[in-house]
């Protein structure tokens, strides 16, 4: 009987087993994926330079990506490539060869070739990070008396210490340890008040676990204290925008840092958040952050970047991030993401509080994880985001099946 089945094109792994079925030779795989997957590219920002180049290349030969150019009056700058890799490839050398090199073009376009490429391995606090291989838990631990979630429960910094404790035993690969609120419309909290709350939390915990520690703050004078206290990681959710001081009092400890967009400050973000084209915005902010980051000294490779959810977002802007992550790969940089509990749940769920959304978090941790989209989730509840991820991990990479082909 004649059977067709689809094989994903997006994922070369399961290109590859199909190889195998066909009994082709290993030698051969990747020369026969240069000519295979199509490739689809949506570019935004083009000059109009750019875009005559794209035109003119698309209409000469079929060496090159077939080229749709947007409407150019009402989204001037926009257009669709769409080709094998090969092509691609090759107009990335076209581009960068022409006289009048285009090397934003070119470097935009070698971004998003490399964007299924895992990022570079983490060494933190001893531990190796190699991302690709797994989801990697980060466990949260507030130190305030009003955040969302569960503001006044670990108060007390004994309180904090024995929870993050329990969040180690639970395998958390990280913990985040927070001394002021973000949730929209906090208090603000002073950088005295906060480093009261955070260091003896760090100091308790760096004595009882070996887990990497990061720190959420915004504020140099915190972040200072933190990482002489033995913190690894400071976790901004404004993207060193708030503290200018910041990005080289990381850079000077030589730690590593998180970088989340948000949309307006935690006083009033919630109040009219508007985007028009959100995936981009946030790849826009995401990129200035990253160069503030390296203009002070902090290397890219101990960058992390989190879209922020439910930071200045709609319900709807925090689902269709969710489901267009993958996009923001192109930064080429490990990506963190925090859903544990969040609003959006709870309005899913038929409104349930903060306190009943762990079977909703957890079927958001395992979307993202699934979707590819991120390298590690924030969560309050670790033992069961790990089991969750387990799961999904595993059947991420259920290729030994597949392997039989090869007998
Ligand atoms: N979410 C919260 C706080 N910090 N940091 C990053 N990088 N990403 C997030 O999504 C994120 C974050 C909000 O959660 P929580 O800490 O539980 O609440 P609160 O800010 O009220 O303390």
């Amino acid at each position: 009987m004649i059977r067709a089945r689809p094989i994903a094109v997006e994922s070369p792994e399961d290109l590859r087993l199909a190889f195998r079925r066909m009994g082709l030779l290993t030698a051969a795989h990747e020369k026969l994926l240069a000519k295979l997957p199509h490739v689809q590219l949506l570019l935004t920002g083009l000059t109009e330079d750019a875009a005559r180049f794209l035109q003119s290349r698309s209409e000469a030969t079929t060496n090159y990506p077939a080229w749709i150019p947007g409407d150019a009056q009402a989204r001037p700058g926009t257009g669709l490539l769409s080709g094998r890799r090969e092509q691609l490839e090759r107009l990335v050398a076209a581009a960068r060869a022409r006289a009048a090199a285009l090397p934003e073009l070119a470097s935009a376009l070698e971004r998003a070739l490399e964007a299924d490429r895992p990022p570079a391995a983490l060494e933190l606090g001893g531990r190796t990070f190699a991302w690709g291989s797994r989801t990697y838990v980060m466990g949260v631990v507030n130190v305030t008396p009003d955040s969302f979630s569960d503001g006044g429960r670990f108060f007390d910094p004994e309180a904090a210490i024995a929870h993050g404790v329990a969040l180690a035993e639970a395998g958390a690969d990280l913990l985040d340890v927070g001394g002021e609120s973000t949730r929209p419309g906090a208090q603000a909290v002073g950088a005295e008040e906060e480093v009261a709350r955070v260091l003896p939390v760090i100091q308790g915990l760096r004595a009882r676990t070996s887990v990497p520690l990061s720190v959420d703050t915004t504020k140099a004078a915190v972040a200072r204290e933190a990482l002489k206290a033995g913190a690894h990681l400071i976790n901004d959710i404004t993207g060193f925008r708030s503290d200018p001081e910041l990005p080289r009092v990381v850079a000077e400890a030589g730690a590593a840092c998180c970088l989340m967009h948000i949309q307006g400050t935690p006083a009033t973000m919630q109040q009219a958040p508007r985007y028009d084209d959100l995936v981009d915005e946030v790849l826009a902010f995401l990129e200035a952050a990253v160069a503030r980051a390296v203009a002070a000294g902090v290397p890219r490779g101990r960058i992390l970047l989190d879209p922020g959810i439910g930071f200045g977002k709609t319900f709807d802007h925090n689902l269709f991030l969710l489901r267009r992550l993958g996009e923001l790969r192109v930064l080429g940089l490990p990506l963190l993401v925090g859903t544990s509990r969040k609003a959006f749940l709870g309005k899913l769920t038929g409104g349930k509080p903060a306190a009943e959304r762990l079977a909703a978090t957890l079927g958001s941790v395992a979307t993202v994880a699934a979707l590819g989209g991120a390298d590690v989730v924030r969560v309050h509840d670790v033992a069961e985001a790990r089991d969750a991820l387990t799961v999904v991990d595993a059947i991420r990479q259920g290729m030994e099946g597949g392997l039989l082909y090869s007998r």
